[in-house]
Parts: structure tokens; sequence; C-alpha cells
């Protein structure tokens, strides 16, 4: 399917290393692909859904170890470990090479090696990358499928010049043994090698692997950012649409913002919101010197508890069809799928992720796992923007940030510029709810929710955040924090959250078009109460003035957790960032 030397050279040394006894390419046809889910449903590795109520929908379990990614498996193999940064596991690259070879060796025998070219956004977008992932698992080919551009047209694109740029990702399954797991990304190589799982982010390699750990790599080096971030349209009545990315650490609503129904009341005034992309951006500085989003990815593969019809109808309508559902559970009665929060009626006949069959309407236990997944093609989903496929990717207004902070951050501010919108990126945290292991309310410093998927020391990100910003200039988006999170001293959430967030990017968006202005804090620019539209808002009793207070006395007490934080960043961490971090202070002690 190509010709050109490098990918075939690469193809024969990884072939000779892993001794699968066929070699397929993937071709991006249906027909190619059809073939591979009987196959699949054949073997066991997948089940064929109900076709009339769920068409093209399949269904897969994993080993029960190997139900999430594996973040202490993760490593970042730059040429030296201060290049990594103290935050990322690093071991050297030959070492580690050394290591993997021997696990993967003769990992392919009796089993096939699929070839998927695939491309993270618009194929022949300028913006856009080509990656090749090498794996003996179908599952792999038919999410791959889903969340990238896939096949033929890829690797014509790609061309046979030697040198062109594409990353090379080899995926075994191997035994699924978690002590020998291992989710590795040789950034100076353009390399990503992942053995011994089969679950999504772990072996998906053009998503969390590439999309952002190489890619951030890469846009450091060619002046560009790979970011952790949904990108959404808002409407406007007059149809004007203006574009939002925002990055949230996980269990912050970040699929649901990035899909949000606009409240009865703004609806009905012609406010409507489109979704680019629910889970990473790639911004370019484009020909007027402005920020442009595209997001990379073509699916989503989203978290399927809690997703319902309620707390977000787009994204369970974007699972209708062609979706693969994972470690989800199974209705018996009708070959369908549930998972906790889809709706109050779990099945009786009902088979649980770990493949028991149960009674649903007494088992005591998760009838889905927490994690379990659908992989759903994006232009599935009702709102999905006219711009998804734009080469050019959307020119960004705002970026936004956001945590879980019970007391900590007001409903919303603005920084005051890139160098301290930058500071506000490098400080975000969240606190720990029941539903994660370990202790709840415990604060978890999640940089620009890039922690687990930067690829290379995170001080220098920051250091690239703010030579972007330089090159901006006034062209710059705005950036914001929001904290929908926020808790009253009895413990409830003060601010309804879902599609009322939309009153809050309304003032993001204002204040951008400079329509509107702010009250100067200690943290930055805050609204004013009546600024933010709270018209037709269920519960009247908003505290929308407790919302924006400041406790300087929290704020401090984070100051100083923020200081321990830095610290460990020792003379990497960029001057700015400790200029900002002391101009807080002085500000909270005043
Ligand atoms: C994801 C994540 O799966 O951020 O998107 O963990
Ligand atoms: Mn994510």
């Amino acid at each position: 399917m190509t010709e050109n030397k490098t990918v075939l050279a690469w193809l024969e040394e990884m072939k000779a290393m892993c001794q699968p006894d066929n070699v397929v390419w993937i071709d991006g046809s249906e027909e190619q692909l059809e073939a591979l889910r009987a196959e699949a449903v054949e073997t066991g590795e997948m089940i064929k859904l109900n076709q009339e109520k769920l068409p093209g929908c399949y269904y897969h379990r994993t080993a029960e170890n190997d139900v999430a990614r594996v973040e202490d498996r993760t490593f970042i193999c730059t040429p030296t470990e201060e290049e990594a940064g103290p935050i990322n596991n690093w071991m050297a690259p030959d070492e580690m090479y050394a290591k993997l070879k021997k696990l993967y060796t003769g990992s392919m025998k009796g089993r096939t090696m699929y070839v998927i070219p695939y491309s993270m956004g618009p194929i022949g977008s300028p913006f856009s990358k080509i990656g090749i992932e090498l794996s003996d698992s179908i599952y792999v080919v038919l999410n791959m499928a889903i969340m990238t551009r896939i096949g033929q047209k890829v690797l014509d694109q790609l061309g046979n010049d030697e040198n062109a740029e594409f990353i090379k990702c080899l995926h075994a399954k191997k035994d699924v043994n978690p002590d020998d797991r291992y989710i590795v990304q040789f950034p100076q190589d353009n390399t990503i090698w992942s053995i011994n799982s089969a679950y999504g982010g772990n072996v998906l390699l053009g998503k969390k692997c590439f999309a952002l750990r190489i890619a951030s790599y890469l846009g450091k080096n060619q002046g560009w950012m790979a970011e952790h971030m949904l990108i959404l349209g808002l409407e406007n009545p007059q149809g004007e649409v203006k574009y939002i990315c925002a990055a949230f650490p996980s269990a912050c609503g970040k699929t649901n913002l990035a899909m949000l129904i606009p409240p009865e009341y703004l609806k009905n005034k012609g406010y409507k919101v489109w979704t680019v992309g629910d889970d990473i951006s790639w911004l370019n500085i484009g020909p007027d010197g402005r920020l442009y989003a595209i997001n990379p990815e073509a699916g989503f593969f989203g978290v399927a508890p809690g997703t319902s019809v309620k707390t977000n109808f787009n994204a369970l309508e974007s699972t209708k069809k062609n979706t693969i559902f994972t470690n989800v559970a199974l209705n018996n009665a009708d070959n369908t799928v549930w998972w906790e929060g889809l709706d109050k009626n779990p099945p009786k006949n009902c088979t649980n992720w770990l493949g028991e069959k149960v009674d649903g309407t007494t088992y005591e236990g998760n009838l889905a796992h927490p994690n379990s997944r659908f992989t759903a093609p994006a232009i599935n989903c009702p709102c999905i923007s006219s711009e998804f496929e734009n080469p050019q990717g959307v020119p960004v207004e705002a970026i936004v940030f956001g945590g879980r902070r019970a007391k900590c951050a007001p409903l919303v501010y603005q920084s005051r510029d890139w160098q301290h919108g930058t500071f506000v990126g490098a400080t975000m945290a969240s606190e720990t709810t029941a539903a994660a292991a370990g202790a709840v309310g415990v604060v978890r410093r999640d940089p620009m929710a890039m922690k687990p998927f930067v690829g290379y020391n995170m001080a220098t990100y920051w250091g690239h955040w703010l030579e972007m910003g330089k090159k901006l200039g006034d062209k710059a988006p705005k950036i914001f924090h929001v904290n929908w999170f926020r808790k009253d001293d009895e413990g409830h959430f003060m601010w309804p959250g879902f599609g009322d967030n939309m009153r809050v990017l309304l003032w993001i968006l204002n204040r951008c078009a400079g329509k509107v202005d702010a009250v100067e804090s200690e943290i930055g620019y805050l609204p004013k109460p009546e600024d933010i539209d709270l018209t037709g808002l269920e519960d009247e009793n908003v505290d929308i003035k407790g919302l924006l207070t400041i406790d300087k006395q929290v704020w401090l007490e984070d100051v100083a957790n923020i200081e321990e934080y830095f610290a460990q960043f020792g003379d990497k961490l960029p001057k700015e960032m400790t200029d900002e971090l002391a101009k807080l202070k002085a500000n909270l002690s005043k």
C-alpha cells in the first residue's frame, strides 16, 4: 500500500521482532472492516448487539486487570531525566528499548499484525499529523477506525518521501500481564511502544500517547500546542459562532460541557452550542496571527456511566449506531447495553462487565465498570459543528481552565493577561471525590489537566505556553478559570451546573467582546453579579454573590500548596511563574 522506504524498513524491523504469522494492511474500506468485525464476533472478541436497536454496534470486554489507563506504567523516555521532568516516569531510552525488546520478541507468534495508517486531524490539513499503529488486536483496528481517519488515503498523504514525519506506534497485547505492562513514549524518536494491555487509552495510540504526549513535544519544537481541551462553538441569536477551548481534570464534566444543551430560556432566545471536540485540541497560530484549534480525533471515547438523556442527551444519541461499547453491562433480554446512571431500570437478565450472568435488579456491585466506555463516531453527535472537518480549524476566543474546588475558586474569573492565565492553568487543581480511590477532598494539582499527558518537563511546557503568548501578542485568546463545584457551609453545591454553565460561557464571551466590565480582585477579574444572566434558573435562590467571593485564608493555604508544588521543578520553573505566585501572595496578604 506504500512504497515509502522508511515505513517499510520500520515494518520489517518490527515484524522481525514480534514475529507475527501474518501482516494485514488496513486500507480503511468498509468491506475490510466488516470482515474484521465478523472475525471478532466469531472468535468471541466482540459481541454483535441488537442490530435493530443499535445498528452497527458491538460489545467488548477487557481483562479484569486491564480496565483503565495505567499512569504508573507510563514512561516518557527522553534522553535525559531532566527533559522528562519530575512528574513523569522516566527511564533511559536504551535501557527501555532493551527491556521492551525482550518482551516484544515473538509476542505475535500465532497472531496477525495489523498495520493501521491513521491521521490525527482531517487528512490534508496543514495541522494534521500521521501515525502508523502496528497492533495484534482487531479491537484496536476497529476502535482506531472510529477515533481517527485511517487507511490508504493516509498513506497517500504521507507519500514516498523518506523523511516525511510519521509517528511509529507498536502495540502488542501479549498476555495482558499487568506486571509487564508498559506504555512508553520516546519523543525524540517519534515512537510509542505499548505492551500487555488491550484497554482503550493504553492501546489506541493516536489518542493520549500521540495526540497529547508526543504531540505536546512536537508542538514545543514546532511552535504549536497540543492540549487536553474540548472545543465548543457558541452560536448567538444573530447566528455568529464563537469558539472556546476548555481543559478540566477527569470527573469535572468535560464531555457534558462540550455537548451542552442551553437552558430553555437561552434556547428560546436562539442560542446554540456546537461540538468541535470533547477531549483534545491542537492549537496553531493561523495566517491572521490568531490561535486556531482543530480536534485531531474523529470519535468520542467517552465514559458510559452517568451518561443519560438528562445529563448528556447528545453523547447518548452519539452511541446509537456504529459504536463499540467496552465493559458496560449487557441486557440479555434484548441484547442491548446498560450502565449505572443510564436510567433507573437495570436489566433483570443481565451480564455484568465481568461476564457473569446476574439479576441486575438485586445485584450489589457495579453492573458496568465505572470506567466503561463507548467509542462513537463524532459525526453521530446531533450537535457536531459544521467546522468539525475544517482543515484550518476554528479561531479560539477564550481558553477556560477548571477544577473541582469546594471552597477555593469562584464560579468564574478572568486572568489579567496571557502570562497570568498561564499561571492560572499551571496551578489548576481538583479535589478528589468519593468516586475515586483514596482520601476524599485531597487537592491534586493537575496543570492544564495535562499531568498524565505532558510529553516532556512540565516546567518547560509552561515556558512554551509563555512563548506562544508572546507570539500571539494582543491576538491571544483571553484565559478564564471556572469552578462548577463550589459548596456552601452545609456542603451543598451552590451552582446547578450542566446546561446552566452556558450562563457563565456567555459572560466569558461578553468579556472577550469587551461588552461587560469586571471587578479587579486579588486573583483576577471577577464578574459583577448582575452580569451573569440568571433569568429562568430553576433555583431562584442561587447565591451568585457567594459564588463569586474569595476567602483569602483558603487562598493563602492554596498558595502554600503551590509553593511546595513548584519547588520540585527547581530552576526549570519559568521566572514568570514565580513572579505571578509572588504577586498573588502579596495581593492576598494586603
Ligand atoms: C480520558 C481521560 O479518557 O482524560 O479522556 O482520562
Ligand atoms: Mn481526556
